[in-house]
């Protein structure tokens, strides 16, 4: 039988990103079900019945939920070529903690960036801005967060750079005079035939604008 794969998902989320990366890195061929958040799909509600968020995988009817728990999913199932993660274990361990770096810092700090004002945001600017120079210093000198070749915290880190001009026209700054090697590795990133299919700063920046103001933020 051959394997079928679906992926439920929403176009700007860094979440989605991540598994539409791994999938393209991979070269996987799948069906892609684009979600309205405001009304899920009864699908997404009985694959991901606990958080009901996308991006939920299914292989073979199964789901798998969690993007950095459905990108070593597919790096195990389609494990004969570009691996993302290192088969070193303590390597291994190290972009497990980098990858979780971006979502509970990084990330955590985005979204107080763009949602808060006054104080608070300023706050939210001053942590994002620390913790994207502790990336840039991770980074280094290395071409890629895996070291020579695109790996595991480049997949979970680089969906976030399409939403870099939203989160600097927030916080008034400008990611490339703070942290010119993390533009510099993007950059490099873009050449890939598998990030050049996800969505771009522009493109992004526009769903934020609509976003905001489905908030009532302004
Ligand atoms: C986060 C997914 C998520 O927030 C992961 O997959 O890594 N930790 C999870 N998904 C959002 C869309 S992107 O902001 C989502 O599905 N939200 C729907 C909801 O909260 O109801």
């Amino acid at each position: 039988m051959a394997s079928e794969v679906v992926l439920l998902d929403f176009w700007p989320s860094p979440f989605g990103m991540r598994a539409r990366l791994a999938l393209a890195e991979k070269g996987v061929t799948y069906e892609y079900k684009e979600e309205d958040l405001s009304n899920k799909s009864e699908l997404l509600l009985q694959m991901n019945p606990v958080h009901k968020k996308i991006p939920v995988l299914v292989h073979n009817n199964k789901p798998v939920s969690e993007s950095l728990n459905v990108v070593e999913y597919i790096d195990e199932v389609w494990n004969n070529n570009n691996l993302l993660l290192p088969s070193d274990p303590y390597q291994r361990a190290q972009a497990r903690f980098w990858a979780d770096y971006v979502d509970t810092k990084l990330f955590e700090s985005a979204n107080r960036l763009w949602k808060t004002k006054g104080a608070e945001q300023e706050e939210a600017k001053k942590d994002f801005i620390e913790r994207l120079k502790v990336m840039e210093e991770q980074l280094g000198d290395n071409p890629y967060f895996g070291g020579d070749t695109f790996g595991f915290v480049d997949v979970a880190f680089f969906p976030f750079y399409p939403w870099f001009y939203a989160f600097e026209i927030a916080g008034n700054f400008k990611v490339e005079e703070l942290c010119p090697n993390i533009i510099e590795w993007a950059k490099r990133c873009l050449l890939r035939d598998s990030v050049k299919t996800l969505p771009d700063q522009n493109q992004v920046y526009e769903f934020y604008l609509k976003l905001k103001k489905m908030l009532g933020i302004d």
